[in-house]
């Protein structure tokens, strides 16, 4: 199995679910500067150009969340509960309340302060931060007062949705996300650092394949 990564946080979501779970994967970088997510042999595996892309034999999958079901069905992890619908569909409902709102929400946060340092993409701008902040604080409440009583997303248990909505959330201090008022989403984000998986999700081992690393 290959999983072609950058280092953000939809790769880090299946990353992190790879050493979670105890996959035996080749983890390639890609070189996003070099252009390699917009290579001819890159653009084959994903046509949208982005990162993460998985291929395990004749399967080639991409959006994490896909790629986060499959591993679990493979190995068998109620991460992804396969044999029991009404929790898929409890599940469900949160990937979609992320992919539509929480993550465009906190998106602006984390691109301004993890992806623009990281990748060199030039100076913070504010504005749309300042912009997002009363959406941002909308939907913390709800997730707030969701997570009152308990410590996971879903099922009352680790799943995919708790990596799905952490992926950018999790860098709320230095992102100056204002979770500092939502305590239980706060204790939440935090708890889920204890998963050694979580916390650390890169590679240490990374494949390099040349052909996707140039354009
Ligand atoms: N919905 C997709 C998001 C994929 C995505 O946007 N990946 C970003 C990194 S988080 C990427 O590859 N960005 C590079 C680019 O747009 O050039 C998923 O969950 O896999």
């Amino acid at each position: 199995m290959k999983i072609y990564w950058i280092r953000a946080q939809a790769p880090r979501r299946v990353l992190a679910l790879v050493k979670h779970l105890g996959i035996d994967a080749d983890c390639i970088e890609v070189d996003l500067r070099a252009g390699g997510l917009k290579t001819p042999a890159y653009l084959a595996l994903n046509p949208n150009g982005k990162a993460p892309t998985m291929v395990d034999g004749d399967v080639t999958l991409w959006e994490s969340s896909a790629i986060m079901a499959y591993l679990c069905v493979k190995t068998g992890s109620d991460m992804w509960p396969a044999q029991r619908p009404a929790e898929q569909i409890e599940i469900l409902r949160w990937l979609s309340w992320s992919d539509t709102h929480w993550s465009r929400a906190v998106g602006p946060f984390y691109f301004e302060h993890v992806i623009k340092p990281a990748f060199h993409l030039g100076e913070m701008d504010r504005s749309e931060m300042t912009a997002m902040l009363p959406e941002l604080e909308r939907l913390a409440g709800v997730l707030d007062s969701h997570l009152e009583r308990r410590d996971f997303i879903a099922c009352d248990r680790l799943t995919i949705a708790d990596f799905q909505l952490a992926s950018m959330a999790c860098e709320w201090r230095r992102a100056e996300m204002p979770f500092a008022d939502y305590p239980h989403v706060a204790r939440w984000l935090d708890r889920l650092m204890e998963i050694p998986g979580w916390a650390d999700p890169w590679p240490l081992r990374t494949t390099a394949e040349p052909a996707l690393a140039n354009a």
